[in-house]
């Protein structure tokens, strides 16, 4: 299929009224656009619950697919091991934990239906559009390493080793470092001269946004 637009839009994390402002703008339709959202729905915002809900609903629609962030990974892994593994709950968990509990009370099957969504997702989307090669992933790639054996640790956490070490011919649309970690002040994705999109830009953050890249011609949008 010719897809009008391929959407990808960076992290999230509990920032809804800014995600619905980026929504409106973008006008994602599922008949003519293919849509990558690339994980870390939750934490540091104050609706993370909505915006973990708001996943799960975009990921039944046509033409979307919802990646695995990190951070729904130390969700997981804190709840699997009776919260053993808490480093969750200081990066943002102690929050959606809460708000999670709130919609348990509410809805008996809501941590369920959290874990089995979080369970499902993929930790990267591989495409082909024309002769260009897309590999959509949240934090980025072990260099040198085929895509086949990445680690879940690359995967979700990679940084410094992936932006300045990767010289795969595939382009890499992922999220997970705030772009103004990257460059002062800077909000808006950043293409490095290696293939690499970063799409985090700092949605949590007081200046910072969520964004949301066509691939195809590199169009921007930005919540307010
Ligand atoms: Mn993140």
């Amino acid at each position: 299929m010719n897809y009008r637009r391929i959407l990808a839009i960076g992290d999230i994390h509990g920032k809804f009224s800014k995600l619905m402002s980026l929504i409106h703008k973008v006008n994602f339709d599922e008949t003519k656009d293919f849509l990558i959202l690339l994980g870390d729905y939750i934490d540091r915002g104050e609706d993370n619950i909505r915006c973990l809900r708001w996943a799960m609903e975009m990921s039944r629609k046509n033409n979307v697919v919802a990646l695995r962030g990190n951070h729904e990974q130390m969700m997981l892994n804190y709840y699997l091991s009776d919260g053993a593994e808490f480093i969750w709950l200081p990066n943002g968990g102690n929050k959606t934990k809460k708000e999670l509990e709130v919609w348990q009370l509410r809805s008996p099957d809501a941590l369920k239906r959290a874990f089995t969504f979080i369970n499902e997702r993929p930790y990267y989307h591989h495409m082909f559009i024309d002769d260009e090669e897309y590999i959509f992933v949240h934090a980025g790639l072990k260099p040198n390493v085929p895509l086949a054996e990445q680690n879940e640790e690359s995967l979700l956490w990679i940084r410094e080793k992936f932006y300045n070490g990767y010289n795969g011919s595939a382009n890499i649309v992922c999220g997970h470092t705030p772009t103004s970690f990257i460059e002062d002040n800077c909000y808006y994705p950043i293409l490095l001269p290696n293939k690499i999109t970063l799409m985090d830009t700092g949605s949590f953050l007081p200046d910072g946004k969520i964004s949301c890249i066509d691939v195809l011609t590199k169009t921007v949008w930005q919540s307010d």
